[in-house]
């Protein structure tokens, strides 16, 4: 659907926005998708995540229009998808307008509903977008696309709003436009990322603080072994979880489960049933990994940091029922491989795991997993190297 042979996802916009208009964008801007350290499935419950940035991003290429007419196009997609400025505020939250093949549209038109509604001065426009984060990988494609495109129209629509801002202008997309009931996390790491560092984020105050990874120092990398079963968040295990979480706060008589700490967790037992209390488990105890965590960072104790990245597994594993095979037999083969740590990463069932690895481990890790999967008779598995990037930005 454009001309450009580059290979590159940022040239892939500019051509596509030429294809679509024939002109030059006025900008283009990216953001990128994510890795969660750790921290999962504690955003909802006004905890603690500490994600990166990785170096797959999401560009949108982005001319205004003076007709007041907002077009969307991606290179993933068959066909444009438009809507005029002066329905976006009626658009959402809604069902989605329009035909199964066009519901990605929903994240762009989202991000423009959510930012007019936020007082942004719409007007008509024409966005491209091009990417190289791996879809349905746990890897935050949904926030690169929101982040990329929010990041544009706030310069375009002269809202001037901050990363933090934009990334609730994201979230209120993927909730209300493509009504995916998830936490704040991923916008935050797309839109506020920074090269070498994870982001240790408050979800009930959105303080944010960049913790330096030293990984290059440290000789250690992090692999991400993308199963390739692929998983939606707007299903029902999800959302299943989220409710299991606001009934056990109900049920312990606080607003969220981050005001239960590993203390309370004998009080909790006693109050629920054992399904529900395994979920709180998860979530108190994956709050205090996140911040122990943030500690042995600080305190260089690599050891502990890996044990950690491995409980957490084990808790969504045992606990919140969110892994799947491929993501265990992942976690366990890159362990007994010789890696400091792993664990799945994103919302489960299905996606990606991390495992934390001294550089020279590298391929002895990646060739245990490939062999593993093929043994387990599971589609091969995608395995790449990360380091923490930058978050959302203007790259022209
Ligand atoms: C998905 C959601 F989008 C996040 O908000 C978060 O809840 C995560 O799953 C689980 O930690 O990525």
């Amino acid at each position: 659907m454009n001309g450009d042979a580059s290979g590159r996802p940022e040239d892939a916009a500019v051509a596509l926005l030429r294809d679509l208009t024939g002109r030059a964008p006025e900008g283009v801007w990216s953001a990128p998708g994510r890795v969660n350290l750790i921290g999962e499935h504690t955003d909802y419950n006004d905890g603690y995540v500490l994600p990166f940035a990785i170096p797959h991003r999401t560009y949108a290429a982005v001319a205004r229009r003076d007709d007041g007419r907002i077009r969307v196009a991606s290179t993933f997609a068959d066909r444009p998808v438009e809507v005029a400025v002066a329905d976006l505020p009626g658009l959402f939250p809604a069902s989605t307008p329009w035909a199964a093949s066009d519901e990605w549209a929903a994240y762009p038109i989202g991000v423009a509903w959510a930012l007019h509604l936020a007082g942004a001065a719409a007007t008509g426009v024409d966005i491209a977008i091009s990417s190289d984060v791996p879809v349905g990988a746990g890897l935050s494609s949904s926030a690169a696309i929101e982040g990329a495109t929010a990041s544009a129209l706030n310069d375009l629509w002269g809202a001037a709003l901050d990363g933090t801002a934009l990334a609730g202008i994201g979230r209120r997309a993927e909730n209300e436009a493509v009504g995916a009931p998830t936490g704040i996390m991923d916008q935050m790491a797309s839109m506020l990322g920074e090269t070498d560092s994870a982001l240790f984020l408050d979800c009930r105050t959105l303080e944010a603080r960049a913790v330096p990874l030293g990984m290059a120092d440290a000789g250690l990398a992090i692999l991400v072994i993308d199963t390739r079963v692929t998983h939606a968040h707007s299903s029902g295990g999800y959302r299943e979880r989220r409710a299991s979480c606001e009934e056990g706060a109900r049920l312990m008589g606080v607003a969220a489960l981050r005001d239960v700490s590993v203390g309370d967790l004998g009080r909790a037992s006693a109050l629920m049933n054992d399904v529900t209390f395994r979920r709180v488990r998860h979530v108190v105890t994956e709050n205090q990994r996140v911040l122990d965590t943030v500690a042995a960072v600080h305190a260089s104790s690599l050891e502990a940091v890996g044990d950690l990245l491995t409980a957490s597994h084990a808790s969504m594993r045992d606990d919140f029922e969110i892994s799947v095979p491929e993501l265990d037999t992942a976690v366990q083969t890159a362990l007994d491989a010789g890696a400091i740590g792993a664990r799945m990463t994103g919302g489960g069932f299905g996606g990606a795991a991390i495992a934390l690895v001294a550089h020279a481990a590298v391929p002895a890790v990646s060739d245990a997993v490939t062999a593993a999967f093929a043994q387990s008779g599971f589609t091969a598995p995608h395995i790449f190297e990360v380091t923490p990037s930058a978050g959302a930005r203007r790259d022209m």
